[in-house]
């Protein structure tokens, strides 16, 4: 029964540490020392559960502050008094088998791994796999086996670590496990690899705030892979780890480096470093490559920097013309890129989208008629999927057609209120006004924990958003609250314009009987009923497929046609990513669907009282000081897993959260004493939320970024 030392390196992972020592808590094999390292013991202490500060198993060695993983590790190894070294990560986890399975197999052999899975660590992913004790023996491919560049989960003899004196670089941030793992995996013939053990590995989720070693800039990883590379090329390895080194290398080039000579001018400061190590590659490993990397190598090898810059800017243009030439798209985008691009700007042109083309809505609509009227020198392109009459006349482009990109290269402006697509490259000089599309109460981009959305996952939407919010210039918002919130959570540096919302000028400035008559009288709807408008949002887990959600209508309309129907009619309003059509059998004359109506600021101020639910609709509606009920069906739902919010429902809110439709009714059938109870409340959240919007937030807009 041996004693198993596990090593864990904590500093900065101070939040998960007690996920990852409650896996150690649980592990059947109980023979073991846990030394935590840190560069402030005592404050980790305070955040580290009792449990583990009472038991001696558990040792907290102090390091010097800022010292590498590599580091830290090594002082783990000084300490280690056990007859095997374990590495875990204090943000990982392991089964509870781990330790008890490792050392029954690990026999005569120096060290042996268990199983590696990645996960978010939400409820469902930490499941171990029932099975047979199955075990697979790594010889020749041993070095497979570090392709994680990661020392974790390995169960390493301390007996061969005294003999060979091997430790961690402490000079690299990152990649120093290859300067442990490689030499020691030389020692070794032969690694077992047990299929039950399993070690959870987090995947980190904010590499824009919080990133991981392995989400470091890629300057510093350049820095690191070259640097260790360098140093284990001048050592005398086997022809297995020179193959895996050298690998590593030109895969690395070609993932990470190559993109950044997308701009030629990063190539003068990675150039010299790539002659010294490439030069040292074994020209074998280039044999079955294809020639743009050979082509690359070869320039490099020769020193010869201009060739190579040559040779790097006509292999991106190859690149872009074969994925180019695969699909409709990609020749636009090809066009866009290589011809458009690099055309003289429109000076006074402004494109502007709102919603993706969806419909001519929002502040962009209201931006727009404001420099209609005011700003003659101005020409203006409306991204339009659907032929609509836009006062003007302007010219309008498909979202993805080739005008589109055409406009959009040439614009001097581009306005728009959601996100633009991946593709959009912003120019130099070129004025990106986004106005976004409400005030948030769902936690937002940066602020969101885990995103449950389809297609992507938390890590990657953070940095595609975070390299969307860097093209914006100016930003605009409607309050105090919302500009504190976005500096946050858009990682936000340029100008934020605190004008209030364009698309509620007109809440403040045609809030009368005849322009209400009029909307209603284009709408086909009934002037002698009160209209109650129904505008929930979108769930981030109920959807179809990509950017098609669904929404079951939990509104039981037939009951409320019935109770209300002599009096009030319904406005059906889903959100604009919603896709599930709403059955309005025997309905008719109550209930009408308005969800392909362009603008919902026309609905506000038809309506009589608002129901939503976490949708911003609310803020925006307040400044018409009508009734507002909140149905809330799924709160638990939604504020729990999915979102979380900015602000307290039960405590904030102008109005009621209602669960169910015998509140919804009561609460309408009661209207007038419902908005006496919340007087207070809804004057306290109108100055806090809607004292920006004064009808003149377009032309402030304008006046900010527009210069003529
Ligand atoms: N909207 C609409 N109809 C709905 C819901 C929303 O027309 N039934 C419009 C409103 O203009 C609203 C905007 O879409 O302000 C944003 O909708 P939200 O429901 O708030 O949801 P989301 O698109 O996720 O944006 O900071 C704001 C958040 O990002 C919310």
């Amino acid at each position: 029964n041996n004693l198993i030392s596990v090593i864990t390196p904590a500093e900065k992972n101070e939040n998960y540490l007690n996920i990852a020592l409650e896996s150690l808590k649980k592990q059947t094999y109980t023979n073991f020392e846990v030394l935590i390292l840190h560069s402030d013991i005592s404050a980790l202490k305070e955040v580290v559960d009792d449990v583990y500060l009472d038991d001696d198993r558990y040792t907290f060695v102090e390091t010097p502050a800022e010292v590498n993983v590599g580091a830290a590790r090594n002082a783990g190894i000084e300490e280690a008094k056990g007859d095997y070294i374990y590495f875990l990560d204090s943000d990982d986890y392991i089964s509870e088998n781990m330790l008890q399975l490792l050392s029954d197999n690990i026999g005569e052999f120096p060290m042996i791994r268990g199983r590696m899975k990645s996960t978010d660590f939400s409820s469902s992913s930490v499941i171990i796999l029932p099975g047979t004790n199955k075990i697979k023996m790594y010889s020749n491919r041993r070095y497979n086996l570090i392709r994680n560049n990661s020392a974790i989960n390995f169960l390493i003899s301390k007996e061969v670590l005294d003999r060979t004196k091997l430790r961690f670089s402490e000079e690299f941030k990152t990649y120093s496990d290859l300067t442990f793992m490689l030499p020691l995996l030389e020692e070794i013939q032969m690694v077992p690899y047990v299929y039950e053990a399993i070690y959870f590995r987090r995947r980190r989720n904010d590499p824009i705030n919080h990133p991981s070693l392995r989400q470091s800039p890629v300057e510093q990883l350049t820095h690191d892979l070259f640097g260790i590379y360098n140093q284990l090329r001048t050592e005398d390895l086997s022809e297995e780890a020179q193959r895996f080194l050298d690998n590593k290398l030109l895969n690395f080039y070609r993932k990470r480096l190559v993109v950044e000579f997308k701009d030629d001018s990063t190539i003068d400061q990675y150039f010299d470093g790539l002659v010294e190590s490439i030069r040292k590659i074994d020209p074998e490993r280039l044999e079955n490559k294809d020639f743009i990397l050979k082509n690359d190598v070869r320039a490099i090898k020769s020193n010869k920097k201009s060739t190579f810059r040559k040779l790097s800017n006509f292999h991106h243009l190859l690149r872009d013309i074969k994925r180019g030439i695969a699909s409709k798209k990609g020749r636009k985008e090809l066009l866009y890129k290589r011809v458009f691009k690099n055309m003289d700007f429109k000076d006074n042109l402004v494109v502007f989208e709102s919603f993706q083309g969806k419909s001519y809505s929002d502040s962009p609509k209201y931006i727009y008629q404001y420099m209609l009227e005011n700003k003659k020198d101005y020409k203006f392109v409306w991204v339009m999927n659907k032929p609509v009459n836009i006062p003007g006349k302007p010219e309008t482009v498909k979202r993805f057609s080739l005008k589109y990109y055409y406009y959009l290269a040439r614009a001097k402006y581009v306005v728009s209120n959601v996100r633009m697509p991946n593709s959009y490259i912003k120019r130099d000089n070129q004025i990106y006004l986004q106005t976004w599309h409400g005030t948030p109460l769902k936690r937002l981009a940066g602020d969101m924990a885990d995103v449950h959305m389809p297609g992507t996952n938390s890590a990657r939407y953070k940095r595609n958003f975070n390299r969307e919010t860097d093209k914006w210039d100016y930003l605009i918002a409607p309050n105090q609250y919302s500009s504190d919130i976005f500096r946050r959570a858009f990682w936000f540096n340029n100008t934020i314009l605190q004008t209030g919302y364009p698309r509620n000028d007109i809440l403040t400035n045609d809030n009368d009987s005849e322009t209400i008559k009029r909307l209603k009288w284009r709408l086909y709807l009934p002037t002698n009923k009160k209209i109650i408008l129904y505008a929930p949002t979108w769930r981030d887990d109920e959807y179809y497929k990509v950017g098609k959600y669904r929404f079951d209508l939990n509104l039981d309309l037939h009951r409320m046609k019935e109770k209300f129907g002599d009096e009030y009619i319904i406005l059906l309003r889903m959100h604009y990513v919603v896709a599930s059509n709403i059955d309005l059998t025997d309905l008719e004359g109550f209930a009408y669907d308005v969800s392909s109506y362009s603008d919902i600021s026309e609905l506000y101020l038809m309506s009589d009282m608002l129901i939503t639910d976490y949708s911003s609709v609310f803020f925006d509606y307040a400044n018409l000081r009508r009734p507002i009920l909140f149905y809330t069906y799924d709160i638990e739902k939604y504020q729990g897993q999915l979102r979380g919010f900015y602000i307290d429902m039960e405590k904030e809110l102008p109005g009621p959260l209602l669960m169910n439709n015998d509140d919804v009714i009561d609460a309408i059938e009661n209207i007038d004493s419902v908005s006496e109870k919340y007087s207070d409340r809804y004057d306290a959240f109108y100055e806090r939320f809607c004292s920006w919007d004064d009808g003149r937030s377009s032309e402030k807009v304008v006046d900010a970024v527009f210069e003529k």
